[in-house]
């Protein structure tokens, strides 16, 4: 039986109908992807990038689990040549980087390591710190660098979703999200358990407690430069507490109680308020609505002891977990820390990394060019990708 297909019997009209169309096409996606990159812009909201990033060829930790990298082959050439001669120091700081994964992250681990250490750690040997909520079945990461690493699981408490919380509610919350077209992770459990995890338990854990500052390192970044200093140091001799490189705003939909809630809190132990605190990063209108402002914590330098001692940073993590949000909703760390950062310290601890290079899901900070960090980093990444140049642009 012969198909009916109206191509058989369209006469040259017919084509040139088409090809109008398929152009139409082409021009109507065009405008699309224009106004969606503008909206980014002008909203700050990242979601176009991120769906754009999804398509580029930065290795995620999807492809992570497809690539061929195990224990039995953790050396892959390196890509670094070094050829100046690099500061040296007499002392370290107590320190270690941080690394949260799954079993299944291995791979994007390893690149991340060979970043860190090619650019900064490879003559420093700051140890490694490798957290996980399972047993970790390689260990194989020892073998990317010359520090000591540690491996540690995280008690089941501090990382699955309390009791208290009601699952019937949750998981109404979750299948309501899904339905929002460009919410990350808005289905996912096992994301909100890491997000709490980071937000209240990371700095409790065993490993960490002889530290003083850590690092933290996710699968699959990059540092586009040499590190020529020592980012540590340069926390301890300043007296700095959180160090951040890039600036994102956290999407509505995830925290739509974050900011009330917070002030809530606030509001009733204003003891807790730093008087020279960062609250305009946090919010223009002296705390009446949120700027939506975070630190983007895939990369954060930290004072554990800020974290471990602050009775108001402890205090606010209580009150953020009682009021149910990392689960009713999808409240990240990144905007937990965000405010408690912001309102909780003077900000002159807080530490704008802006001289590293630090790219991770396509979104990248870059140095200026025309600024001695980027020469003497020797860098390959492009300034005009630095999301803070997106932001002003
Ligand atoms: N052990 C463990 N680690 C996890 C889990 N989920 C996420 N992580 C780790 O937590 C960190 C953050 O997770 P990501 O999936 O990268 O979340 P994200 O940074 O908000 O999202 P991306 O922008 O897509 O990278 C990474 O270091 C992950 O390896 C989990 O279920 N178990
Ligand atoms: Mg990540």
């Amino acid at each position: 039986m012969a198909l009916y297909s109206p191509l058989s019997s369209a006469p040259a009209a017919r084509w040139k109908q088409l090809l109008l169309t398929k152009k139409s096409l082409i021009a109507s996606l065009f405008i699309i992807f224009s106004f969606l990159g503008s909206l980014e812009l002008f909203l700050e909201r990242g979601i176009s990038t991120r769906i754009l990033s999804s398509f580029s060829l930065t290795p995620d930790s999807s492809s992570s689990n497809q690539s061929p990298l195990s224990c039995s082959n953790p050396f892959e050439p390196s890509s670094f040549q070094h050829s100046t001669p690099r500061p040296t120091y007499s002392r370290k700081a107590n320190a270690t980087f941080l690394t949260l994964a799954r079993n299944s992250d291995l791979a994007g681990v390893i690149r991340s390591m060979k970043q860190v250490e090619g650019r900064f750690n490879r003559d420093r040997h700051y140890p490694w710190v490798f957290l996980n909520d399972e047993p970790f079945t390689e260990e194989c990461t020892s073998a990317v660098t010359s520090a000591k690493t540690h491996y540690g699981q995280i008690p089941r408490d501090q990382w699955v979703q309390p009791d208290f919380i009601d699952e019937e509610r949750a998981t109404k919350a979750r299948k309501a999200l899904s339905k929002i077209r460009g919410v990350f992770y808005a289905d996912s459990v096992s994301y909100r358990n890491m997000c709490r995890f980071y937000s209240g338990f990371f700095y409790r854990q065993a490993l960490l407690q002889d530290f003083k500052y850590y690092w933290r390192v996710e699968p699959d970044i990059n540092y586009r430069c040499e590190i020529e200093y020592d980012p540590f140091l340069y926390m301890e001799d300043n007296n700095k507490a959180y160090g951040f490189t890039i600036s994102v705003p956290e999407q509505k939909e995830t925290t739509p109680t974050l900011w009330d809630t917070s002030m809530e809190f606030f509001n009733q132990n204003p003891q807790y308020l730093h008087p020279n605190n960062a609250m305009r990063f946090a919010s223009k209108d002296g705390g009446k609505t949120w700027t939506r402002c975070t630190y983007w914590t895939n990369f954060e330098i930290g004072d554990l002891d800020f974290f471990r001692g602050s009775e108001g940073y402890n205090k606010y993590f209580e009150h953020l977990e009682t009021a149910g949000g990392f689960y009713y909703e999808r409240w990240g760390d990144a905007p937990m820390h965000g405010i408690a950062i912001s309102l909780l310290l003077d900000r002159e601890r807080i530490h704008h990394f802006d001289d590293i290079a630090y790219e991770h899901t396509g979104w990248e900070q870059c140095p200026d060019p025309l600024t001695p960090a980027y020469e003497r980093g020797r860098c390959s990444c492009d300034y005009g990708n630095s999301m803070a140049v997106k932001w002003k642009r």
